[in-house]
């Protein structure tokens, strides 16, 4: 796990916020996850089984702890899919520009999302990825639109090379949260309520620590 901090406010006095990266295997999850987190731009294909970040940030005055969850691609890594599509308080769907298998799949993501939680209304981000690769694009922006559209979210078209809305990705579906909290009544997220909010919070907690146990299990295999 890493993270920065922005701010010097304890973690228990900050808004949290469950974030889910999605999108097809080699689309730059990974890639736009790290420029956010580390400000680094790995040019290499490592497939993700799973990996987690935490980040300190301040949006629109607010301070808040982001858990970002970076997922694999690759269908043979999907067996947690289902968990953290679960307790995701809000998703990034992102495909390649350069690669239209990317863009179809990006619909079957958003499907399965309302499929998991058996509603449309959960914060989404559609974005298309890898823009600094323009000679290579195969998904035009009109495209791009008309599905965030059919979506009903936000979308952005961005490059992880070049750091290009990078940052407006994540602090967007930050925004979309707060925004779809504030309507359903749970004023701060994290906290049990009703709707079974804790019981969300509590699975995270689950999909985070066993996250944690692969992560250092590959780590002592690896030395
Ligand atoms: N030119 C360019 N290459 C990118 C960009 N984003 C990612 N890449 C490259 O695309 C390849 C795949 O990137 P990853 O971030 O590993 O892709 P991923 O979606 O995490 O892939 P999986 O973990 O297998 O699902 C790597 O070689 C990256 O360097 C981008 O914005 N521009
Ligand atoms: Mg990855």
């Amino acid at each position: 796990m890493s993270g920065g901090s922005n701010t010097s406010q304890p973690s228990s006095v900050l808004s949290r916020y469950r974030i889910v990266v999605l999108g097809d295997g080699g689309v730059g999850k990974s890639a736009l996850t790290l420029q956010y987190v580390q400000h680094n731009f790995i040019d290499y294909h490592d497939p993700t089984i799973e990996d987690a970040y935490q980040q300190r940030t301040v949006i629109d005055l607010q301070p808040c702890l982001l858990d970002i969850l970076d997922t694999a691609g690759q269908v043979e890594f999907t067996a947690m899919r289902e968990q953290y599509m679960r307790c995701g308080e809000g998703f990034i769907i992102c495909y390649s520009i350069t690669d239209r298998h990317s863009f179809n799949e990006a619909l079957e993501y958003r499907n399965l999302i309302t499929k998991v939680r058996v509603t449309e209304n959960v914060p989404v981000i559609l974005v298309g990825n890898k823009i600094d690769l323009e000679s290579q694009r195969v998904v035009t922006a009109e495209e791009g639109r008309a599905l965030a559209n059919t979506f009903v979210c936000p979308f952005f078209e961005t490059s992880a090379a070049q750091r290009t809305h990078v940052d407006d990705v994540f602090h967007t579906l930050v925004r979309e949260i707060r925004t779809h909290n504030a309507e359903s009544g749970n004023s701060k997220s994290g906290s049990g309520d009703a709707s079974g909010h804790s019981n969300q919070s509590s699975r995270w907690k689950r999909v985070w620590a066993n996250i944690f146990k692969r992560v250092k299990r590959s780590t002592n295999k690896a030395i």
